[in-house]
């Protein structure tokens, strides 16, 4: 379906279109964008409330700044719709996070307007200096470039570092802080607090709009307008000594907090900007959500990526099922954990703001002392964890996969190497489908299996969550446990089963069979599983075995498979580099048995957006894959 852009947005075809509007059509060319990204993403899903919330900075930007010249960088992306419409994609964002479409994100390959590929938070601050630092070698001292960050991705270490590095900068780089007060779940932290003050501090604002005052006359002071903010600067500072400002106190010019949604000022207060040179500020306050009624007044949090919905009412659409359906993997987690924690009282949880995605929340609010949102901070959730740890607390660190590899060196220096107990629960392993390759959780089974004192696991059902997650909380001689699960549905019906402990580096036979056998770790298994049906029907009856752990492997069950069987396929949902196919090649290599092992799994390239489904099927892991790759290994002998 086609979605029909207004008047005015119809015509915007680059940045270069907007430029030549009045500045007063730039209102009604607000209203068509919202309605646009509206009428998209109530049919398409995706990302909803927080690109509302910017379409008139967008706007703004793109008609005061000289991009793609000067450098844009949305942190995250998830905001970025207005600005994909705006430049160039109109036409094709019905296809937005669809396989073979557009990506959710900025992507440099997509658009020269996408100065930075994203979709992890906070990175905008390094990368735009980065960037400012390169035109000031390059000669290129009349670029732009602006950083558009939200408050819940400043709360991410490496946007601090960004900050510390850019205040000792000579460079041209606009930090616009997009302030929501929300995160996806509501922000949290001291930082929320200190800019809920600074937005609301009358003595400070107060002095802030003199500077506005003057700032509104800067162009006919020509260069004597640096000398003028200084001076006003200064005097700032003085009279605010007890009320110093954080962002100033790192030599960044502070402006604001301004109106993000005042078309009018957000566009003479950019303009006023360009003039100023160095390292800059830019606090807007806006709302997410922003001119759909629903999201505005709504749960922000469920408007964050609400699917698909009406437009008119705000009713989101409910999938109808005739069965009942199997629960998510993260629920069953969410709900165990209470469930845990009910029994053991060292049990703690922890999230980097994902409290709704991990299903944190329901530990948060059953027992909101033992359960912590640390913000968008996955080293600082590792480290914190640790430290838990060394108190006999027993921490369960819930993290998105592909999120926690940023938090690498956490997991060998403060938990491994400390010989510190800590559980990780990595949800989104796998592929994560529309969200694309920043988030496909591939890499974990590699990046964890050479670490010393990690213990990986991967359930193949709800009900193996549970017990993974009991074995998890019970004593063991200081090991990490990582439990891997993918995004969406288990496969039970209910998941409410009793927990009985695993042993720790055991797999187990799901069917016997003759020829080959098939190694799968996880989710995935089940499409084995599928995979095992199909080939039966033609006569083919290959073993399969759930192996559950990919550190340390089943040795014992191993030697009886490789004593078995000459053809081994492995299966999983993770990189095939290093991960557990690799692990199985290594066995069999150590251990001096001889068989032809073809390995399933993410391949050794960026697998673009899509359904999962769409993804394992590219990748040849389907079960209709699988069964190929049986096949193929098998003809040689059939044929003879
Ligand atoms: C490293 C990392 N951790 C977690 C996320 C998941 N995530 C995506 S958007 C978001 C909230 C961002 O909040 P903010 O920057 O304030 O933007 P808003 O949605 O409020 O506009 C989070 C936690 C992520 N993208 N990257």
């Amino acid at each position: 379906m086609l979605i029909t852009p207004g008047k005015l947005l119809s015509q915007i075809n680059s940045p270069a279109d907007l430029k030549k509007l009045e500045k007063a059509e730039l209102v009604q060319l607000s209203d068509e964008l919202r309605q646009f990204i509206i009428d998209n993403v109530s049919v398409y899903g995706g990302h909803f409330g927080a690109s509302l919330g910017v379409v008139e900075l967008t706007v703004a930007l793109h008609y005061v700044f000289n991009t793609p010249y000067d450098q844009l960088i949305w942190d995250v992306g998830h905001q970025a719709y207005g600005h994909k419409i705006l430049t160039g994609r109109r036409d094709n964002f019905h296809s937005n996070r669809l396989y073979g479409g557009l990506s959710g994100f900025p992507k440099i390959k997509e658009s020269e307007f996408d100065a930075f590929g994203v979709g992890h938070s906070s990175t905008s601050v390094s990368a735009a200096l980065g960037m400012a630092v390169a035109s000031n070698y390059l000669d290129q001292k009349d670029k732009q470039h602006i950083a558009v960050i939200g408050d819940g991705a400043l709360t991410g270490g490496i946007a601090f570092e960004g900050l510390n590095h850019a205040g000792v900068s000579d460079t041209n780089i606009l930090i616009i802080l997009n302030d929501n007060c929300m995160s996806i779940d509501p922000n949290v932290g001291a930082l929320k607090d200190y800019l809920t003050d600074i937005t609301t501090s009358r003595t400070y604002n107060k002095l802030k709009d003199d500077v506005w005052k003057l700032l509104g006359k800067l162009s006919n002071f020509g260069k004597s307008a640096q000398e003028i903010v200084s001076k006003l600067e200064s005097g700032i500072k003085t009279t605010l000594l007890s009320q110093s400002n954080f962002f100033e106190s790192l030599n960044l010019r502070y402006f604001g907090p301004v109106d993000g949604h005042d078309l009018d000022h957000l566009v003479t207060v950019l303009n006023d900007l360009k003039n100023i040179k160095g390292p800059k500020i830019l606090h807007c306050v806006t709302v997410k959500g922003k001119g759909f009624g629903p999201a505005e007044k709504g749960n922000a949090t469920t408007w964050h990526a609400p699917g698909t919905f009406d437009k008119i009412t705000g009713e989101i659409h409910k999938k109808v099922h005739e069965k009942p359906q199997p629960p998510k993997y993260q629920d069953v987690f969410g709900h165990t954990l209470v469930e845990l924690a009910k029994a053991n009282p060292n049990i703690v949880g922890i999230t980097p703001a994902m409290p709704s995605g991990s299903s944190m929340n329901i530990m948060m609010k059953e027992m909101p002392d033992r359960a912590f949102d640390v913000g968008i901070a996955e080293q600082h959730a590792v480290t914190f964890s640790a430290g838990l740890a060394t108190q006999g607390l027993i921490p369960f660190c819930n993290i998105y996969s592909s999120f926690m590899q940023r938090a690498y060196d956490q997991v060998i220096h403060d938990v491994c190497i400390q010989n510190l107990p800590v559980n990780f629960c990595l949800d989104r392993a796998g592929f994560a489908g529309a969200d694309g390759p920043t988030h496909h959780g591939a890499y974990d089974i590699a990046y964890f299996r050479c670490i010393p004192n990690m213990i990986i696991a991967a359930p193949m059902d709800e009900s193996q969550l549970r017990d993974l997650m009991f074995t998890a909380q019970l004593p063991r001689k200081g090991q990490a446990f990582s439990i891997r699960y993918p995004r969406g549905q288990g496969v039970l019906s209910t998941w409410r089963t009793p927990m009985e402990e695993i042993t720790i580096g055991t797999g187990r036979k799901i069917k016997d069979g003759e020829e080959l056998a098939i190694l799968s770790i996880g989710h995935i298994g089940n499409y084995a599983v599928q995979a095992c049906a199909r080939l039966l029907e033609k006569g083919i009856d290959v073993a399969h075995f759930d192996m559950r752990f990919a550190k340390p492997l089943d040795e014992q069950l191993l030697h009886e498979i490789f004593s078995t069987f000459t053809k081994i396929v492995t299966i999983e949902d993770g990189c095939i580099q290093g991960g557990f196919g690799s692990a199985i090649l290594e066995f069999m290599s150590d251990n001096g048995y001889h068989a032809q092992v073809r390995r399933l799994g993410i391949p050794d390239r960026i697998v673009e957006h899509g359904e999962q489904i769409e993804l394992h099927q590219e990748c040849g892991f389907d079960p209709e894959g699988i069964e190929k790759a049986v096949v193929e290994m098998l003809e040689p002998v059939r044929s003879q």
